[in-house]
């Protein structure tokens, strides 16, 4: 009877091979629709799909950034990580940056805003705009804008607030200026933008016959060994508001820095220019900056200390810091976690429940699947695993006439026992090869 089993099973081999991650410690994000996420993230992958937004917003006023680190980011065509607005608030006239200020200009207001006049725009990489007349041109009472205090650009800032009209009269509508745009830093082995990444100044509000100033842009960092695509980031900056007498001052634009291995923008555009005064795009706010360098230093994006190896590293998941060369891969898990090219190859004592044995990254019962794995730390580790059907009687291996494990030979007749009496697993080490029932 159990030669004829055997037969059976003979007839139809399995094969199994162990030879790559089969898992990610760190988590994947992949965002479809529209979803909410501001702070600092660390993902295996981020995916942003086509026609989905990633809206980064403030937080009770405070200012939002948006800061991931991957192994691997990308934002498909249509896809959008939306920041704008997300800086510093418009509210009733304070500008941003230094939310106790009351006047009608955007942050480093040089002089406090004057009463019944538009309010400016907001600073950042440049300079606010001034309100003027309805039919364009200088107003001079208008108060200046907002001065640029972006310095260096890696400051990452997010942008200031447009000021608000500050009128003689209680209003019966708020005024305020646009908000700044937030913060979105990306850091990844490997980006490709095919949609977009905003982070614009708001555009300011009106009130009676006066418009208040426009947000200043945010700022957007990339940092990656590889960038590719052919998208659009912009940190431009607010429209002031119009009005019927003047209009506010347009916000400055922001900051957009690239840093790549190549030091190139790929297929990429920027767009930093200042916002409008109202209608009128001959009174803009001052542009902000793009700055495109090198990479200094290879990418290290998980901070694990080991540079990814897309720029030359060893770290094989920079989006992972528990996957490194100097991490140990004794946990049955099915990842590859010190970057040898094979998972779970030094497993520890632990790894598994006693009679389990670890195959394809989940412990097993012993005799369930035949086994191996689970062995103690130290032990011949495979680098490659092979899981076939077919009948063998005593030691497996024997037949290769290769190096055995002798503590394990004895459990061969164990396993045949088994559900899966048939089955019988080979480990390779390089040219060591060797039977591991991990029973009893
Ligand atoms: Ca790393
Ligand atoms: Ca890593
Ligand atoms: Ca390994």
């Amino acid at each position: 009877m159990l030669r004829e089993i055997c037969a059976a099973m003979t007839a139809v081999p399995m094969l199994l091979l162990v030879t790559a991650r089969a898992a990610e410690a760190a988590p994947p994000r992949i965002i479809e629709g529209v979803k909410i996420l501001s702070g600092e993230h660390q993902f295996s992958e981020l995916i942003v799909r086509a026609d989905a937004t990633l809206r980064v917003v403030e937080s009770t006023g405070a200012p939002a950034t948006l800061h991931v680190r991957a192994g691997r980011i990308v934002i498909e065509s249509g896809g959008v990580i939306d920041a704008s607005g997300a800086g510093y608030q418009g509210n009733d006239g304070n500008d941003g940056g230094e939310p106790t200020g009351s006047d009608a200009s955007g942050k480093h207001a040089a002089q406090p805003g004057l009463q019944g006049q538009p309010g400016s725009g907001a600073g950042s990489a440049g300079t606010g705009a001034r309100g003027v007349l309805a039919a364009c041109g200088a107003l001079d009472q208008a108060v200046d804008g907002g001065q640029s205090y972006l310095t260096p650009v890696e400051m990452l800032l997010p942008g200031s607030a447009g000021g608000a009209f500050v009128s003689a009269m209680p209003l019966s509508v708020p005024s305020r200026g646009g908000h700044g745009g937030g913060v979105v830093l990306l850091e990844a082995a490997e980006i490709q933008i095919d949609g977009e990444i905003w982070a614009r100044g708001g555009d300011g509000l009106s009130v009676l016959d006066l418009g208040s100033g426009g947000g200043a842009g945010g700022a957007i960092q990339l940092r990656a060994a590889l960038l590719s695509g052919g998208g659009v980031l912009s940190v431009r900056g607010g429209a002031g508001g119009t009005g019927t007498y003047a209009h506010g001052g347009g916000g400055a634009g922001g900051v957009v820095v690239i840093r790549t291995g190549d030091g190139m923008l790929a297929g990429l555009s920027a767009n930093v220019e200042g916002g409008p005064s109202g209608p009128c795009t001959s009174d803009v706010g001052g542009p902000g900056v793009l700055s495109v360098e090198v990479l200094g230093a290879c990418l290290d994006a998980d901070r694990d200390g080991h540079p990814a190896a897309l720029c030359g590293g060893d770290d094989c998941d920079d989006g992972d810091p528990e996957i490194a060369p100097s991490f140990p891969d004794d946990r049955c898990d099915g990842v590859d976690n010190d970057c040898d090219g094979t998972a779970d190859q030094d497993l520890s004592a632990t790894a598994c429940p006693d009679n389990h044995t670890c195959e394809a990254g989940e412990c097993v019962a012993s005799g369930e699947g035949g086994g191996s794995g689970g062995g103690p730390a130290g032990s011949l580790a495979p680098a490659r695993m092979e899981l076939r059907g077919g009948c063998g009687v005593g030691t497996a291996e024997g037949s290769r006439g290769e190096n055995h494990d002798a503590g394990t030979s004895t459990g061969v007749g164990m396993v045949m026992l088994g559900a899966l009496i048939c089955r019988r697993r080979i480990v390779r080490r390089s040219k060591v090869s060797y039977t591991r029932p991990g029973g009893p």
